[in-house]
């Protein structure tokens, strides 16, 4: 792989693997934003990253629509409405560290912590229009249930394929709340070379590995798609799959579905002591598939009583929701050995729970998070 045409990256971000570049933010920093600035946004990357040319790249229509079309992006910005959201974008990976230090066992991949989500506003043209124009089989079609939506990336050779590709079910996309964009701004700005210049998927609640960046191909099939990342990647196996060799002689990735939307989730992100004995906890949640995040909900007591937590924020359906809460030293029985847990409860009523069980890859990791004190206020930066 070619890594001589790196782009600068964001030095406010830690790396967690040099080539290609992977890098996420401290999680107390990335709490004080409601929209994460652009140097706080995680990077993921499966190959290198290059600034490609945003004048003459073209993305491509095909597979099953009546009318394939290929277009710049100043031809796609000429013929369809900008299109705002604020979604948040997370790995499938995200506190996979976690699931590793809370069940005790190795997991494979790179070793994120709580960082590796970032809440932005997106903008670019509806997803759904574009289909329309191209003559996409439409919400009534009997074939449209079993139709998946694939997107290529040809920018560069990537670790285990050699090219990038996700696919998402066309029902997701047909559904106008369902706001999937092909992205071109990111916060207000033209998306960088790291997010994905020129183009980019915007999948809202949906896992990060569907947000095809540089995507140059989209392609309306009865599979999906056929690259690694969608076929043998991204998906959680069963605990009894405990190798890589096993995943692979056992055939376990075409009998597991792959992940689409984000488990309902939430972190602990960091704590001040307010004089005399308070402590000061903010954190983060997301929604996971049954709807927005409608309360959090902290304990000192290791889950034996729970208190609600302040919600600071939250805009529309497909945000991360930011909160904060006080908690009594003397609810502690010892604050230099206390804990404080969080978990998130959504519209639906759903709760995270307390566990779940290890997967060989430590994707979707979304038990109740559990952070220590003394290590809290050590971080603490804000
Ligand atoms: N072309 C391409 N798109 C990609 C990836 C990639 O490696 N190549 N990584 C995916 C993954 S796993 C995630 S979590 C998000 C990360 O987006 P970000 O780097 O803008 O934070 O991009 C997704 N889109
Ligand atoms: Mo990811």
């Amino acid at each position: 792989m070619d890594f001589s045409r790196e782009p600068p990256h964001s030095d406010k971000l830690q790396v967690r693997k040099d080539h290609p570049w992977n890098a996420e933010p401290d999680v107390a920093a990335l709490v004080e934003h409601p929209i994460t600035p652009e140097e706080l946004v995680y990077c993921r990357n499966h190959c290198p990253i290059e600034e490609l040319n945003g004048d003459s790249f073209t993305v491509k229509f095909d597979g099953l629509v009546s009318n394939e079309q290929t277009w710049t992006v100043n031809e796609l910005k000429a013929t369809f409405a900008r299109k705002e959201v604020v979604a948040a974008l997370q790995c499938a990976g995200n506190r996979r560290k976690a699931m590793q230090d809370r069940t005790h066992k190795e997991v494979e991949g790179v070793l994120w912590q709580d960082g590796t989500i970032a809440n932005c506003r997106w903008a670019g043209a509806s997803m759904r229009e574009i289909l329309q124009r191209v003559g996409a089989p439409g919400e009534t079609d009997p074939r449209m249930q079993r139709l998946h939506l694939c997107f290529a990336s040809h920018a560069a050779p990537c670790d285990n394929d050699a090219w990038f590709g996700a696919s998402i079910p066309l029902a997701k996309v047909l559904d106008e709340e369902e706001d999937v964009l092909l992205a071109y701004e990111m916060n207000g700005r033209t998306l960088s070379p790291d997010h994905g210049y020129p183009l980019r998927v915007v999948v809202p609640g949906y896992t990060g590995a569907r947000w095809v960046k540089w995507v140059d191909r989209i392609t309306i099939a009865e599979r999906e798609s056929e690259n690694f990342y969608q076929q043998r990647d991204y998906k959680v196996l069963p605990t009894n799959v405990q190798s890589h060799d096993a995943a692979d002689s056992e055939d376990w990735w075409s009998r597991v579905p792959a992940i689409q939307a984000n488990p309902l989730n939430s972190t602990v992100a960091s704590a001040k002591v307010v004089p005399p004995n308070v402590l000061h906890v903010k954190g983060y949640a997301v929604r996971g598939p049954s709807g927005q995040v409608r309360e959090v909900q902290v304990s000192a007591d290791e889950g034996k009583t729970w208190l609600p937590a302040t919600i600071t924020y939250q805009e529309g359906r497909w945000s991360w929701t930011l909160w904060e809460a006080y908690v009594g030293l003397e609810q502690m029985k010892n604050a230099r050995q206390g804990k404080v847990w969080c978990r998130a409860v959504d519209v639906s009523g759903v709760v995270q729970e307390i566990d779940m069980d290890w997967n060989l890859r430590g994707v979707a990791y979304s038990a109740v998070d559990e952070k220590d004190v003394p290590q809290l206020l050590y971080s603490a930066r804000y």
